[in-house]
C-alpha cells in the first residue's frame, strides 16, 4: 500500500487524517511499517555529552541555555579533549552505541569548528559512532566536519512553519534548511526533529513532521523531543500534551519516514514506562540513555535498562 514507498509530497492534511485515526488502528500501521524497514524488538542507545553549556546569544523560548532567560544552568566554555574522551568511554561502557556532542552555539566559529573536529576524531578513535549539534554550519564547516569522521550532525527544525514565530526570533526556519542541505551535501548523516508541548496544536505537530518527511531526503535520524519544561524559560509553565498525544507523533513520523530511526528523545522523565512501550510499538526505535540530557535529568541508565528487560527490548549493536 502506498504507505509503504518513501514519499516526500505529504500533505498536512494527511498526516492530521493519520493523527485521528483510531488509536489502534494507528499502531497497527504504524507498527506494520516499522517491523517491515526495522528490527521488532531492538532500540539504539545515543549518550548526549553537553561540551559547551549555556550563554547562548539565540532567545529559543524553550531553552535553558539562552542567554536571554535566568535559568540558572552552569555554564562552561567548549571542554578540553580528556574530559571528553573519558565521558565516552564511559557512555561506551554503559552500552550506547552513538555519542552526541552538544553545544550552546549559534553557529560556531571556524576555529571551534576545527576544534571539535578534534574532538569528533578521538570519540571516532572509540569506534563509537559521532553526532554534533553545534548551531548553524556553513558548507565548509560541514565540509570540516565530514572530513573528522562525525556521521550525524543534529539540527531541528523544531516545530511547524506556521508556529516557529512563536519559539524563535533570532534565525529563520530557512536558515535551518539552509543548515541541513550544507550537511547533506557534506555527505553526513542528519538527525533532525522537532519538539512537542510547546503550545503548538495539533496541526502544528502534523506540520512538523510533514516538513521533515518532505525534505529532499528523510533524515535518517529523527528526534522526537518532548520540552523539558526549564524555570526560567518563556515556556515553562506551557500547555503539556497528553503521554498519548506522544505516541500519536511517533507512530505518524513513522508512518510518513518509513525507514528513519524515530528516536523518543527530551522528556522520557515525564512519561511512564507504560508510555515508553506504546511509543516503542508505534516505531520508536532509538532513545538517549544517562542521568542527563545537555542540562536536564533523563531517567537512570539502571531504569531504562530495567525497562528494557521488561520490554524485552534489546539494546541495538548500532
Ligand atoms: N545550539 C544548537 C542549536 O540549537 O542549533 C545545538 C544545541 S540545541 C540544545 C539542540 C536541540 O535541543 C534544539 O534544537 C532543541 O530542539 C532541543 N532542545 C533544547 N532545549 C530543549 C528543551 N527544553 N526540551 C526539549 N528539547 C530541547
Ligand atoms: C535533540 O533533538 N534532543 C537533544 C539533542 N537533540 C541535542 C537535546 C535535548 C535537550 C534537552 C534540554 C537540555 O537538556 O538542555
Ligand atoms: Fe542556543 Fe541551541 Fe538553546 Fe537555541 S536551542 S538557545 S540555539 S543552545
Amino acid at each position: 500500500m502506498s504507505e509503504q514507498r518513501t514519499r516526500h509530497d505529504w500533505t498536512v492534511d494527511e498526516a492530521m487524517a493519520l493523527f485521528a485515526r483510531p488509536l489502534n488502528d494507528l499502531l497497527f500501521a504504524a507498527q506494520s511499517i516499522h517491523r517491515a524497514h526495522h528490527a521488532p524488538n531492538a532500540v539504539q542507545i545515543s549518550t548526549l555529552l553537553s561540551i559547551k553549556t549555556g550563554g547562548c546569544p539565540e532567545d529559543c523560548k524553550y531553552c535553558p541555555q539562552s542567554v536571554h532567560y535566568d535559568t540558572g544552568v552552569d555554564m562552561h566554555n567548549l571542554l578540553p579533549l580528556e574530559d571528553v574522551v573519558t565521558a565516552a568511554e564511559r557512555a561506551r561502557a554503559a552500552g550506547a552505541t552513538r555519542f552526541c556532542m552538544g553545544a550552546a552555539w549559534r553557529s560556531p566559529t571556524n576555529s571551534q569548528t576545527r576544534k571539535v573536529c578534534e574532538l569528533v576524531r578521538a570519540v571516532k578513535d572509540l569506534e563509537l559512532e559521532t553526532c554534533a549539534t553545534l548551531g548553524m554550519l556553513t558548507e565548509e564547516q560541514a565540509r570540516a566536519l565530514a572530513e573528522a569522521g562525525l556521521d550525524y550532525y543534529n539540527h531541528n527544525l523544531d516545530t511547524s512553519p506556521e508556529h516557529y514565530g512563536e519559539v524563535i526570533t533570532t534565525r529563520t526556519y530557512q536558515d535551518r534548511l539552509d543548515t541541513l542541505a550544507h550537511v547533506r551535501d557534506a555527505g553526513m548523516k542528519v538527525c533532525c526533529g522537532g519538539i512537542v508541548g510547546m503550545g503548538e496544536s495539533r496541526k502544528d505537530r502534523a506540520g512538523l513532521l510533514v516538513q521533515l518527511a518532505n525534505l529532499p531526503e528523510h533524515p535518517e535520524s529523527v528526534p522526537i523531543n518532548n520540552l523539558v519544561q526549564a524555570q526560567g524559560t518563556p515556556m515553562y509553565g506551557a500547555e503539556t500534551i497528553s503521554p498519548l498525544e506522544t505516541v500519536r507523533c511517533i507512530a505518524v513520523a513513522r508512518i510518513l519516514m518509513p525507514r528513519s530511526v524515530i528516536r523518543l528523545s527530551a522528556g522520557r522523565t515525564d512519561l511512564s514506562e507504560e508510555a515508553q512501550a506504546l511509543c516503542f510499538l508505534a516505531g520508536a526505535g532509538s532513545i538517549f540513555c544517562g542521568d542527563r540530557l545537555l542540562t536536564t535529568p533523563n531517567p537512570s541508565f539502571d531504569s531504562d535498562m530495567a525497562m528494557f528487560d521488561e520490554l524485552g527490548i534489546a539494546p541495538q549493536a548500532s
